[in-house]
């Protein structure tokens, strides 16, 4: 193990690990020689009062549950460290981020946002990306999203639009949706929400993984270094796998056959040892520079185009350890944006002052009082000492008869420290005490505008049917016209594409055109490719298989570091055509092609033709091929392609290695047909598919 496996496994949660070896006791440490009977007066009798382990067990489990997180409930964790590239003692005072040899452990809760916790993972729906940094100078919570910018600018409006999008309160339909009224409603009535909402409506919201998915900082923050100097900053996390996505008819599907997709997907990375990683980066502004851009700083409804100001990395993230208990860790982890350490302060960005308020606020009603940061998960490395005392859960045995500053009979302790010190960043303020929004911050259209600019065509297409979608979701048809309406300010392009599929008469064209400006780095389509970790893979076999086609097919994937499976109709193994033996690793009748990435069909007569029969197999390559997937056959199994209605698949084997749109079919499982499988799947999908006529 290295030493920063160590370091993160090292993350002092000693004595708070109970385990369930040893006797049965109660929390007393009685040992219990029977839970399965109440104590009752006769076989037949009434339960007795005084059996005090049935009390105390029933009473705990009565109290099991805490409030589920208002926003956010939904979301799983993980530990791992953080790394820095090099110092940046020139910028921050930070030691965490003062040299390469700095490594610190890192508690990382992703999430949704709108469902409860028992909601499905592939919502359309933003992500959290908060993560906890246990530094020597105490705990840093970076609490993000992977969408750069937010729907409102005022942390005011906040409950506003929470209540607009969870489920409506009158029938709490529908859950984990924004596609209803209320949303579009309040949408449609502050123009501040257009730029996040394109966000929103784009592939963005269905990652295909949390490992493929972008974070981000979202406000402008502050690094301040040992003089006092102050440098703007914008964080953002780089997924080395890329940037990925679902299609959102294999979003929506996946919710049913597997709601704990991104869950399942995050956990059973780390426990096959592909530790996911991120690049930190950072957009730095100097102060002299704060008001060079065209929006403001201060306002989380904008981004820096990176074009503008370039991401430097900073430095990688790896998750490399699964929570032992999801509740203890993963549902008791509090952050908050206000938990920072010397060298990173806040800007005056009204949101982010907001959240500085509600973050510690909601912990103290959804984890019982005030020693939530003694839970073992919230625990600093760094040692603390103060006079707080007392209140609900207190774990701490304070010794002495002080709890007050100054104290003589204490020793004076604790002492004021003045090294190390959280000092904050000295900045001059001076206005009139107002209620009003800035006047820089009344540009709601221009970066909307600005990421529509930046899109693929296929991108393109994917946000008109998300906005037809949830639209068309929406009962009152004054909804719908107040969403095109607010859209024509984007693009009337857009505004008329989206009127179209929702009954709204087109909006007539404002004559104005907006500007051309676009940003690369906003599309997917110009993310990292080519890297198969996690990637799953499908190999559909039955009795009479090509085994050694399957095997060459599965050996070479997995080198590549992608997970194949081998599915049949029935689990156990299926005979080969040889004569050998290939065992099965998942009957497809519990799973389902959208919960692969690719699917590969071996030859072998007597496979492909029993498998051609059946209904599910042929369900399942052309839903992968609906969804843009990488298909691959080999041999005679091209017949299943043709037999299923993959389009212009003839059931002949071809002669040799031949690509048609991410289809691969090939005559043997050579090296020429497997690179070309692998450079596929690679690609992650294959949008210039026509699939709108195929029926899966
Ligand atoms: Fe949050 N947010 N938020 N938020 N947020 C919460 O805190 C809030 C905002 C984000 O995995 C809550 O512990 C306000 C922006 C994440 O535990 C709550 C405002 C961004 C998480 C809260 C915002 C976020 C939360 C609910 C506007 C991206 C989950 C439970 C002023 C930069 C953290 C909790 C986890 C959670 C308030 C806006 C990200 C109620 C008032 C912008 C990732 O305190």
């Amino acid at each position: 193990m290295s030493d920063h496996e160590d370091d993160a496994k090292n993350r002092d949660l000693e004595g708070a690990r109970v385990g369930s070896e040893g006797a049965l006791t109660t929390e007393t440490g009685v040992r219990v020689e029977d839970t399965d009977n109440s104590l009752k007066a006769g076989e037949r009798g009434p339960t007795l009062l005084e059996d005090f382990h049935f009390r105390e067990k029933m009473t705990h489990f009565d109290h099991e549950r805490i409030p589920e997180r208002v926003v956010h409930a939904r979301g799983a964790g993980a530990y791992g460290y953080f790394q820095p590239y090099e110092g940046l003692s020139d910028l921050t005072a930070a030691h965490f981020l003062s040299g390469s040899d700095v490594v610190t452990p890192v508690f990382v809760r992703f999430s949704t946002v709108a469902g409860s916790r028992g909601s499905a993972d592939t919502v359309r729906d933003v992500r959290g990306f908060a993560v906890k940094f246990y530094t020597e100078q105490g705990n840093y919570d970076l609490v993000g999203n992977n969408m750069p910018v937010f729907f409102i600018q005022d942390g005011i409006k906040f409950p506003d639009f929470v209540h607009a999008v969870k489920p409506e309160p009158h029938n709490e339909i529908p859950q984990a949706q924004s596609a209803h009224d209320t949303l579009w409603d309040f949408v449609g009535l502050q123009p501040e929400t257009t730029h996040m909402m394109m966000w929103l409506m784009s592939d963005r919201a269905i990652p295909r993984s949390y490992r493929t998915m972008q974070g981000f900082g979202v406000h402008t923050f502050r690094f301040v270094n040992a003089e006092g100097r102050g440098t703007f900053v914008k964080f953002h996390w780089k997924p080395k796998l890329g940037t990925h996505s679902l299609v959102w008819d294999e979003a929506q599907r996946i919710q049913g056959k597997d709601p704990d997709y991104n869950r399942r997907d995050l956990w059973e990375a780390i426990e096959r040892g592909q530790f996911p990683e991120w690049e930190l980066g950072v957009q730095l502004v100097p102060e002299e520079n704060e008001h060079d851009f065209d929006f403001d700083l201060l306002d989380a409804t904008k981004i820096i185009p990176e074009e503008r100001v370039p991401v430097r990395p900073i430095g990688k993230l790896v998750l490399n350890r699964n929570p032992d208990n999801f509740f203890a860790e993963t549902e008791q982890v509090a952050f908050h944006t206000a938990n920072v350490v010397p060298g990173i302060d806040f800007t005056n960005d009204p949101l982010l002052q907001a959240r500085n308020f509600s973050y510690l606020d909601t912990q103290l009603l959804r984890l019982g009082g005030s020693n939530f940061q003694q839970i073992p998960v919230n625990r600093p490395v760094a040692e603390v000492n103060n006079n707080q005392r007392d209140g609900f859960a207190q774990h701490r045995v304070h010794r002495g008869k002080t709890s007050y500053f100054p104290n003589s009979l204490g020793g004076g302790c604790p002492a004021l420290a003045d090294e190390g010190v959280y000092r904050h960043y000295t900045e001059k303020v001076e206005g009139d005490k107002i209620r009003k929004r800035a006047e820089s911050f009344q540009d709601h259209y221009s970066q909307a505008r600005l990421f529509l600019n930046s899109l693929a065509d296929w991108e393109r297409e994917h946000l008109v049917a998300a906005f037809r979608f949830e639209l068309g979701k929406c009962e009152e048809l004054s909804v719908r016209q107040q969403a095109v309406a607010n859209l024509v300010n984007v693009d009337h392009a857009l505004a008329v594409g989206v009127a179209e599929g929702i009954g709204v008469e087109p909006p007539e064209d404002p004559g104005t055109s907006g500007h051309t400006d676009s940003s690369p780095a906003l599309s997917q389509a110009n993310t990292a490719f080519g890297d198969l970790t996690g990637r799953q893979v499908a190999v559909l076999v039955a009795h009479g298989v090509d085994g050694e086609a399957a095997e060459a097919v599965r050996d070479s994937l997995v080198d590549r570091g992608a997970v194949v499976e081998f599915l049949a109709r029935s689990d156990g193994a299926v005979g080969t055509r040889d004569g050998g033996d290939l065992p099965v690793d998942r009957a497809y009748t519990t799973v389902s092609s959208v919960l692969y990435d690719a699917v590969a069909v071996p030859g072998g007569a007597d496979s492909v033709a029993s498998l051609s029969e059946d209904g599910e197999a042929r369900h399942f390559v052309l839903e992968a091929y609906k969804h843009n997937k990488t298909v691959a056959a080999v041999g005679q199994g091209t017949a299943l392609l043709s037999g299923a209605g993959v389009p212009e698949m003839l059931s002949e084997p071809p002669l040799d290695t031949e690509t048609v749109d991410g289809v691969v079919r090939a005559p043997g499982a050579d090296q020429r047909f497997v690179e070309e499988f692998a450079r596929l799947i690679g690609l992650h999908r294959h949008w210039d598919r026509a699939t709108a006529a195929v029926s899966a």
